[in-house]
């Protein structure tokens, strides 16, 4: 008898992420064991994976491997709905009935099953999550589940130019995504740091644009390359690589979207073939994260020419090459082609592209990068795709047929539901997982925090949004600062939760306290399977303001129940030093470090915030 395991017995209360529509619990529970077997309908392969994947999912922990079976009987059934009517679970969604005799998945497609299955993978213990085999009692209490999704677009972005991850890096990643229901992968595939995917009849932007000289560092202070240095640091995914990973999603009822980021953003494969830009600097080197721009306001000055010249009719051939290979590839039925962060300075100082311009009657560089993003429309068009790209191409006239996906806030995203284009929400403000997550003290710095309150309380359909055209939303994981997989799960868990949350489950049933307790459940299950994630949800954020000549600090919590312990004379704080009780903590003249820590239940949970005099004062501008 295990009673007195503690993830056992918490695993008694019901915590499925994303929340689902309705769920009751029920009195009972089923017990899986070496008995059970999974049935299906005779004649239906695609259920027959999802059986499979059940089966290999269960098998490491539970040291079972259950039988499929066409038979009807007891243990987890798995059965399509017949008729024509798809009613309120649509083609994705599901009902789940468990009880002493047994669980019932039912669905109209096997892409609902797949998420029921996903449903019945959270209501076992975590240990579930193991790779080793564990000695629990694999129960599955009584419930009565209706669920079906709220957006069909549930997506994350991964960017693999900044910091390359491998093929079997980029699966793990899938993995964890199927586990909270999201549908969409975006791979940002090129960017100025590195090109990564495959083009047969371009051999150069894999050879050259792969690779770049190694740095570990802050992005934008890296030694920029060195005269005759090797790039030794990067790779790429062959056409076969590609096609592997698209059908190991698929497999996961996951879509992904590849993106060729274009116009700007194209050092990678300007250093490749430098006569794709209008500088044709042949000088121009893969960037590994040295500082090239000069950033302002929302505005941004490009030192080194990363953009493509949009006035050259072998860029446009170039661009044809590509994506054709790209539709290829990807049965999905987007493409997104970047148009983002472009700069026109090198473009609105060249005498060919004025020429041009006049000719042509453009007049700005915003206008000239319209009549670039049309044209590629037509390339993608051509192949019989759909063109998605960043808000700026809503700038200067939008193709006729492209959706937006909106990144600057969610004003682009406002604005394209009004001129009847479909939208994707991905604002930056809120869902920019490369954001830091808590105090900067803790985290690799970047220019913005989003917390995972903020997070989970970001509202997809703000007012004035046509909310027709919004199709879904996900949350972009830019790797400048992240170069490692440990990281990469670090900054996408558990908010990546939040977001699932608000894509998936009705906007009645998010309960922030109520997630609080299924993102700590979720805790044991990523220690269960290995999976990095953050604890910040257990940090204090921490205000510096100067009243005069002195500095005050401030601190407010996530989490209702959090008690802060503090100290100003550098000692470890704990439950022993001065807890917080609210308002303006006065900071003596000579004080030269602050540290915090976040308390619960009488044990220390949080990181150790530690700051420094000289950061008083940067920190509280
Ligand atoms: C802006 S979002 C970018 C990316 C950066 C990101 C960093 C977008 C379309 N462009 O190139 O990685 O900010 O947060």
């Amino acid at each position: 008898m295990c009673l007195a395991h503690p993830a056992i017995s918490q695993s008694n209360a019901i915590k499925v992420t994303p929340v689902p529509v309705s769920l009751q619990v029920q009195t009972g529970e089923y017990i899986i064991t070496p008995q059970t077997t999974i049935g299906i309908p005779d004649k239906q392969p695609e259920v027959a994976r999802v059986a499979a994947y059940l089966s290999e999912k269960l098998r490491p922990a539970t040291g079972l491997t259950l039988k499929t079976t066409t038979t009807a009987g007891g243990g987890i059934v798995l059965s399509l709905k017949s008729g024509t009517d798809k009613g309120s679970l649509g083609d994705e969604g599901y009902t789940f009935q468990s009880s002493s005799s047994g669980v019932k998945i039912e669905a109209n497609t096997a892409a609902g099953l797949f998420y029921g299955v996903q449903t019945l993978l959270q209501l076992l213990p975590p240990q579930i999550e193991s790779n080793k085999t564990e000695n629990a009692t694999w129960r599955v209490p009584a419930v009565s589940i209706t669920d079906y999704p709220r957006f069909k677009w549930r997506g994350l972005m991964l960017d693999v130019s900044r910091h390359f991850f491998t093929k079997q890096e980029v699966k793990d990643y899938i993995d964890q995504m199927a586990r909270f229901k999201f549908n969409r992968l975006h791979w940002h595939l090129t960017d100025d740091q590195g090109w990564r995917i495959e083009i047969k009849s371009l051999p150069k932007l894999t050879s050259v644009g792969a690779w770049r000289v190694p740095r570990t560092g802050l992005f934008n202070t890296m030694t920029p390359p060195k005269p005759g240095e090797k790039p030794t640091y990067g790779g790429f995914y062959t056409q076969e690589e590609i096609k592997e990973v698209i059908q190991y999603a698929k497999s996961r009822y996951i879509e992904i979207m590849p993106e060729v980021d274009v116009p700007g953003h194209s050092m990678a494969a300007i250093a490749s073939y430098p006569e794709l830009s209008i500088t044709n600097d042949t000088t121009i080197r893969v960037n590994p994260g040295s500082s090239f721009a000069t950033w302002g306001n929302g505005t941004f000055v490009m030192h080194t020419d990363n953009s493509l010249d949009p006035t050259d009719e072998n860029t446009y051939q170039f661009l044809t090459k590509v994506f054709s290979e790209i539709s290829a590839l990807f049965p999905f039925e987007y493409i997104h082609v970047g148009g983002d962060e472009c700069y026109k300075g090198f473009w609105e100082r060249d005498p060919g592209a004025q020429a041009f311009m006049k000719k042509n009657k453009i007049a700005s560089g915003t206008e000239l990068q319209a009549y670039f993003m049309k044209r590629v429309a037509k390339i993608v068009e051509g192949q019989k795709k759909k063109m998605i790209g960043w808000d700026e191409i809503l700038e200067g006239g939008i193709a006729p047929n492209a959706a937006v996906m909106a990144w600057r806030g969610v004003k682009g995203g406002v604005e394209a539901s009004h001129l009847k284009h479909t939208v994707v929400m991905s604002p930056a403000t809120d869902w920019y997982l490369d954001m830091m997550q808590g105090d900067v003290s803790t985290e690799i710095p970047v220019y913005g925090t989003s917390r995972l309150d903020n997070v989970y309380k970001f509202n997809l359909l703000p007012q004035g949004i046509d909310a027709n055209y919004v199709i879904g939303g996900q949350a972009n994981i830019w790797t400048e600062q992240i170069a490692t997989v440990a990281q990469l799960q670090y900054m996408t868990y558990p908010r990546a939760l939040a977001v699932s949350e608000t894509l998936w489950s009705p906007e009645k049933n998010k309960d922030w306290k109520n997630f609080v307790t299924r993102v700590e459940d979720q805790f044991i299950r990523f220690d269960a399977a290995g999976v990095n994630y953050s604890r910040n949800m257990y940090d204090p954020a921490v205000k510096i303001a100067k009243a005069g000549e002195q500095y005050t600090i401030e601190m407010t919590t996530e989490l209702d129940d959090l008690e802060i312990y503090y100290t100003l004379d550098n000692a470890i704080p704990n439950q022993y030093h001065p807890k917080y009780t609210g308002g303006k903590i006065t900071i003596p003249v000579d004080v030269y470090r602050f540290r915090a820590v976040g308390y619960r239940d009488g044990k220390p949970v949080g990181n150790p915030i530690l700051i420094r005099r000289e950061d008083f004062e940067k920190r509280s501008k």
